[in-house]
């Protein structure tokens, strides 16, 4: 006779109960997960395309579960019916090739599948062929994946942000998906579906929000260790706050007072966080000069993986607007700022900042030992209120503190807010050479141009001639104007 063996069920009826207990706490996680008020829920949506999803799922959910209901209940009614009653009971007669319940269940299950399929494939395509036509005026934005943050460019419009995408309700967004380093996901849960960020491929998808209103995104895709911590926003805005939303990343912050923690903190921005981050894409050609640094950034991290001092990384052009910090993970604000700078492992482990930025180092290039960076508190706190104060300012346009009258420009100035993050005026190097010494060696650097021209052709168009030893790492700044190039010349010639 058959009985169940008690190896079937292993753990003792305490050990199940802890279990349950354990599970319990899951289960109701998950189930609250998907309460439509949560913020990552795809019942409660804010947009067309995530409705016609959530739609298709009802549908599907409830042809499976009346097939469910059917197919259980026939089991548990045949186990029961002719379950065996005693030990003289026989086999019961078994049947094989039943032609008519073969025809039947091949033919109602592909009825199924195939009513199943339709509106899937429909919408799959409706989906992927881009944005119909009679949806009204189409915004474009490119959003490309880094581990572990999200980069938005807005190619109509010039602008660059990072981990925040503002977008116009009630207008069709066309995003091409690209990623920069590993495979990502991009999914907006209550606008839209995800959509794979590959490396050299470009995807596409569109989307629309209807509702104003802040929404999660969320990397969908396992891409290294920070992947659960790669988050963004999407903030769905009325026309006229998109347009000045605009408007503001093409305007400068006002320059910082002279003597103030927001002068000090600019100055040690320059120094410490320029090499990876732009703070300043407000200016008439500074959209494309962003994408040429990044891609610079890219290429000096993957020419030494281990120990680059580069990375590329998210912009904070007028980041005292954000909201979040950390790629979606900590609302932004003076004390998660410091707390960031101080240990970025206290807010999201693995970043690459913590890992290539040369505050963590030793001198000798070594990680340090307790992931502190070589800034004291003050410093600290100085760069975090200067982070925070840069929001669109009184549109004077100038975006270095220096210059308020043109002819009168101060080299060291614009140098400081520059260029320090790379060069040092001494001998030591750092991304790129030392600039003591600099007006002598000019002259016999290239051949055909005098000392000016040659300073002058390194700040304009420093791939045009590299130094020997040194990798092509430097951003052009002919965006910042004969007045400011003049005046670095005449600065550099002097450091001796
Ligand atoms: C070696 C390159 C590098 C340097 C130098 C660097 N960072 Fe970063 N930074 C990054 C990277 C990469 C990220 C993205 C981290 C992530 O979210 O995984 C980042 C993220 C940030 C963020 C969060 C942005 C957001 O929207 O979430 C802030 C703020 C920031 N850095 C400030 C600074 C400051 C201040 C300094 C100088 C003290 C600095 N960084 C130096 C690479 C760098
Ligand atoms: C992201 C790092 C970076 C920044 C920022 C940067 N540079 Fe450079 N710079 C380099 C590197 C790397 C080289 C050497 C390779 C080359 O010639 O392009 C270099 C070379 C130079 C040279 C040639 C030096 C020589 O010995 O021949 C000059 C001059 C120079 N930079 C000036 C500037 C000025 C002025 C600024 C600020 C407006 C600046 N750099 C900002 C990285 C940088
Ligand atoms: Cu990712």
């Amino acid at each position: 006779m058959f009985r169940v063996s008690k190896s079937f069920f292993p753990l003792p009826s305490a050990r199940m109960g802890t279990a349950a207990l354990l599970l319990a706490p899951v289960a109701i996680a998950l189930l609250a997960a998907c309460t439509p008020d949560n913020a990552q829920s795809t019942f409660g949506t804010a947009g067309p395309i995530a409705e016609d999803q959530a739609n298709l799922f009802k549908f599907i959910f409830w042809i499976a579960a009346v097939v469910f209901v059917l197919v259980e209940g026939a089991v548990i009614y045949a186990a029961i019916r002719y379950r065996r009653r005693s030990d003289s009971d026989k086999l019961p007669y078994q049947t094989h090739g039943n032609t008519k319940l073969e025809i039947t269940w091949t033919i109602v299950p592909a009825i199924i599948l195939i009513g199943v399929a339709i509106p899937t494939l429909a919408q799959i395509w409706g989906q992927q062929s881009g944005v119909p036509d009679d949806l009204g005026e189409v915004l474009n934005v490119e959003a490309i994946g880094h581990q572990w943050w999200f980069e938005f460019r807005y190619p109509d419009h010039e602008v660059i942000t990072a981990n925040e995408l503002h977008i116009p309700v009630g207008r069709p967004i066309s995003f091409k998906i690209v990623s920069q380093d590993v495979v990502h996901s991009f999914w907006v849960p209550k606008i839209a579906g995800k959509v794979d960020m590959v490396p050299l491929n470009d995807n596409f998808m569109w989307m629309i929000g209807s509702e104003v209103g802040t929404f999660y995104g969320q990397c969908a895709e396992f891409c290294g260790i920070a992947h659960a911590h790669m988050r963004f926003r999407v903030i769905v805005q009325t026309e006229e706050d998109f347009q000045a939303w605009l408007d503001g990343m093409h305007t400068a912050p006002d320059a910082p007072a002279p003597g103030s923690p927001e002068a000090a903190g600019q100055q040690l921005f320059a120094a410490n966080c320029s090499t990876c981050h732009t703070n300043n894409s407000t200016s008439p050609g500074s959209y494309a000069q962003e994408i040429n640094t990044q891609q610079a950034r890219w290429n000096g991290w993957i020419s030494d993986t281990e120990n680059s001092l580069i990375v590329s990384a998210p912009n904070l052009t007028n980041f005292g607007d954000h909201i979040t910090l950390g790629a979606g993970l900590k609302d932004l604000n003076q004390d998660s700022l410091v707390a960031w700078i101080t240990d970025p492992s206290s807010i999201k482990i693995g970043t690459r900042m913590q890992k290539h930025a040369a505050i963590y180092r030793t001198p000798d290039g070594e990680l340090r030992p307790d992931g502190k960076p070589g800034l004291s508190e003050s410093e600290i706190s100085d760069i975090a209120t200067y982070l925070l104060s840069l929001k669109p300012g009184s549109g004077s346009g100038d975006d270095t503190a220096d210059s308020p009258d043109s002819g009168s420009v101060d080299g060291a100035a614009v140098f400081a807010t520059n260029c320090t993050g790379c060069h040092s005026t001494g001998d030591d190097t750092k991304i790129g050479p030392g600039l003591a010494g600099v007006g002598e060696r000019a002259a016999s650097r290239v051949q055909g141009l005098s000392a000016d021209e040659y300073i002058e052709q390194s700040i304009r168009e420093p791939g045009a001639s590299i130094v020997p030893g040194f990798n092509n790492l430097m951003p052009p700044w002919g965006h910042l104007g004969d007045d400011k190039i003049d005046a670095l010349v005449t600065y550099l010639k002097t450091l001796k």
